[in-house]
């Protein structure tokens, strides 16, 4: 708080209007006139970007002269979305920004529209470290977070006729706000060749060579109190351009060098299904991991002189096992290139690594070809070999290996090379150690951990929900925001006269900013009371979109059937992007596109049912849904998702869940309580007992009239009339095979959903319910969560940067 109130009241609007005009000047060599809304974006950004640069060198100073031990969180992904209202909000500037940009004629909201996405990212695992970088700035963790500076993101999602389209996503169109480009940050990469041996000691030869060239971004805490780095590598040619070739005439082919290197940091793999083994994506995550474990070694050497002090100065999180290859590699940095006996290099090298599993799903377990390996890191598989071997000499039965069928399994070499191995949420952690890593836990019952995930408080709830936060503050001040358990002092108030009134009057005018939304963006009207029913994340068959298109459909040939049976008006918003090669997820995706524009156009229905299929989810299309959202859909099957993290931000947000017993979910439940909560469907255990019942779908159609309509209807073509049997690979999968059991779990799903109808239909009752879910989820702070990690697995203190006076 000190450090706030001296920026709202050093910091002027006048001052901050000043160094605007001097950006856009001097900066992007724009005259005011001629400046277009990016410019002026831009020129707030780098006025804010000034500000927080103080604050993150005072950080670095302190963590260097502390000698604290530092965490590094690899990641693949960092979803991070838009950051100009959060550093705003963070450094306490919004109003002063307000200020400034009204004296010049502008208006805020326009400029926050205006910027883009930043979507390094697939989904939950990307959002993850999105809100762990904010977390551990605001918590003081000295840390930086390492990934590749993707030249396009996530793709962007169009509706063509109701199908998908991919476009390729641009964020470096415009010049990037707030990395500082780090060009003598820059390490040389190898691939490929052989290694030999000399006198006892191996060499590799690598025969191809990238630059790894950094860019940081600044990550700024809530009230401006510590920052942190986001290091993001490019790759770079060795040689820029080929002179030889070019003097030859042979202008294309002269640029080619550099056009290559460049590949391995042109794109984000769209996949969160599936792992297919592309070579270029090997490279991708051996190209980060290697060029941060590079800066962590240098960084602690240019500190300390002792390399076996390194386990208690630097701590290396890898999130999933995208960056598993920093095992072997960190073996080879220590043992190789430095010389330090191969057994205490792989005891060091463990005890600086911990590995965060992020599903258990068999297809996207990472597993690499062994002759890929070899081919493109000769030398790391043979120590990939030495760490597997080393490992079996503990266990002579040999139940466990990384290597099988000619592959690495990067879930076994992860494990075997971390100190620390945790799941997201409990029931995740419980179901690694029965299952995926059973004989791994047996071997080392200490080292699974649970780490349940959690969101930022202050891009989820503060910047998201301005008329929620407003009414919390107003009611218990605002120690919340950094505190988010601090949430439970709203009870008390619920008895009051005008609490609930208020909290009601938030959730419905964040719905009516939605329905004003969807007319102007979607040309959709919808009745801004309705019950919102709300599922958004990445379309897959275990998450269950097409169960509940399923339950949509039944509604609608029931309402349609008997109109005046007083129903529940609601609302069916769906978003989300199918991966590209993923057939089946875009199939679901069309087909509730296409039920969408039958059920729009229903007169007899349209008073109690629409649906709507919003394009291009992404983080900022979160942050507008939320907060409007009555109910949030986690309706996947039973031992799947590993954590959720929506779910989460739905439920501080005042969304009631249908969910099942999955992921993060259970906790949820237990933490609102069970009268709070829709729960509905099979636990993870009798799914799998479900799977073993011979027919178990047919059986399950059999005894549901609706779930047989529906699908009859899907199945006839009542949907795609231009092609009746378009969906017929979706109706035989349910009804034959149906992995996922939505056909299984389908009445209990109705009957949860008739319960949400009964209960809206009581508003007052409702929004208690509501309330008391913000209420009860502040332990969901991601602050929680790293500090769990802090104890738990890093061992890492908080620090402070010192006041001033
Ligand atoms: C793998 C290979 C090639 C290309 C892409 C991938 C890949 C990328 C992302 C595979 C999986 C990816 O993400 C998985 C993920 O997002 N998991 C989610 O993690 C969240 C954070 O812990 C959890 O809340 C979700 O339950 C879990 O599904």
């Amino acid at each position: 708080p000190v450090a706030s109130a001296l920026e709202g009241d050093l910091v002027t609007s006048a001052d901050l209007r000043d160094s605007i005009l001097r950006h856009l000047t001097y900066d992007l060599g724009k005259e005011p006139e001629m400046a277009e809304i990016h410019d002026w974006r831009i020129a707030l950004s780098l006025a804010l970007r000034e500000r927080i640069v103080d604050h993150w060198f005072a950080s670095m100073r302190t963590a260097r002269h502390s000698g604290a031990k530092r965490v590094y969180y690899l990641s693949m992904e960092f979803l991070i979305g838009r950051l100009l209202e959060d550093s705003m909000v963070n450094l306490g500037l919004e109003e002063a920004a307000d200020r400034a940009l009204t004296d010049l004629g502008l208006n805020l909201q326009d400029i926050l529209a205006d910027e883009p996405d930043a979507a390094l990212g697939n989904g939950g695992l990307g959002r993850l470290a999105a809100c762990f970088m904010e977390s551990l700035a605001t918590v003081g963790c000295p840390a930086f977070g390492y990934g590749i500076r993707y030249e396009h993101g996530l793709f962007k999602q169009r509706f063509v006729q109701g199908r998908q389209v991919e476009e390729p996503e641009d964020w470096l169109q415009q010049r990037p706000a707030w990395e500082f480009e780090r060009s003598d940050i820059a390490f040389k990469l190898c691939f490929g060749g052989e290694v030999s041996e000399d006198g006892g000691k191996a060499v590799w030869h690598p025969e191809e060579a990238v630059v790894a060239k950094a860019y940081d971004t600044p990550i700024i805490s809530w009230q401006g109190r510590w920052a942190n780095t986001l290091r993001l590598w490019s790759a770079r040619p060795l040689h820029g351009f080929d002179l030889e070739r070019f003097n030859r005439g042979e202008f294309a082919a002269a640029a080619e060098p550099e056009a290559l290197a460049r590949t391995i940091s042109r794109v984000l793999y769209p996949d969160d299904t599936t792992e297919q083994g592309k070579e270029l994506r090997l490279k991708q995550e051996f190209f980060f991991t290697a060029a941060s474990l590079r800066d962590i070694l240098r960084r602690f050497e240019a500190e300390h002189d002792n390399l076996r002090l390194l386990p208690q100065k630097a701590a290396i999180q890898l999130n999933d096992t995208h960056p598993a290859i920093a095992g072997p590699e960190m073996v080879r940095l220590l043992h190789d290139e430095r010389g330090m006996e191969l057994d205490e290099a792989i005891v060091t090298a463990r005890a600086c690594l911990s590995y965060t599993n992020h599903t258990l799903m068999p297809e996207a377990l990472e597993r690499w070809p062994e002759h890929l390996m070899h081919r493109l890191l000769p030398r790391h598989m043979q120590l990939i070999e030495r760490i597997d071997a080393a490992h079996a000499v503990k266990q002579p039965t040999r139940q466990v290996s990384a290597l099988e069928h000619g592959e690495v399994k990067m879930g076994e070499l992860a494990f075997m090379m971390a100190h620390k191995v945790n799941g997201v949420s409990a029931l995740h952690t419980e179901l690694m150690k029965s299952t995926v890593f059973a004989e791994l836990h047996r071997l080392h019952p200490d080292r699974i951990v649970n780490q349940t995930n959690g969101v930022t408080p202050r891009r989820w709830v503060l910047s998201a929900n301005r008329r929620l936060s407003a009414l919390i503050t107003d009611t218990i001040g605002e120690g919340w925001v950094d505190d988010l358990e601090q949430l439970e002092q709203l009870e008390p108030y619920f008895g009051d006269a005008g609490f609930l009134d208020r909290y009601a009057a938030a959730k419905r005018e964040n719905k009516a900013d939605l329905s004003n939304w969807l007319a102007t963006e979607m040309d959709l009207k919808v009745d801004p009371t309705a019950l919102f029913d709300v599922q958004i994340k990445r379309i897959h068959e275990y998450k269950r979109q097409h169960m509940n298109l399923l339950e949509t459909i039944a509604l609608w040939k029931e309402i349609a059937a008997n109109p005046d049976a007083g129903w529940t008006p609601r609302v069916k918003i769906f978003a989300g992007k199918a991966a590209p090669g993923y057939v089946f997820a875009k199939e679901i995706v069309h087909l509730i596109n296409e039920v969408a524009a039958v059920i729009n156009a229903d007169p007899v229905t349209a008073p109690y049912l629409k649906v709507a299929f919003l394009p291009n989810y992404n983080v900022t299309l979160a942050e507008r849904l939320i907060p409007a959202a009555d109910l949030s859909e986690q309706i996947s099957t039973a031992g799947k998702e590993a954590s959720g993290t929506g779910n989460m931000k739905f439920a501080l947000n005042g969304a009631l869940t249908v969910g099942t017993l999955d992921g993060a979910n259970v906790e949820i439940r237990e933490r609102v309580g069970e009268e709070n909560f829709f729960l509905f469907g099979m636990t993870a255990d009798e799914v799998i007992a479900r799977r073993e019942v011979p027919g178990h779908a047919a059986q399950a159609i059999e005894a549901d009239a609706r779930l047989a309509g529906a699908l009859a209807d899907i199945g006839e073509g009542r949907f795609s009339p231009d092609d009746p049997g378009r969906y017929h690979g979706v109706t035989g999968n349910l009804s034959h095979h149906d992995y996922f059991l939505v056909c299984s779990d389908f009445t209990a799903y109705w009957e949860a959903q008739r319960r949400i109808d009964a209960a809206f239909a009581d508003q007052n009752a409702w929004m208690r319910m509501a309330a008391i879910n913000t209420a009860r989820s502040g332990w969901f702070s991601s602050d929680r969560a790293i500090r769990g990690y802090m104890a738990d697995i890093w061992n890492a203190e908080a620090l402070e940067v010192p006041g001033p006076g």
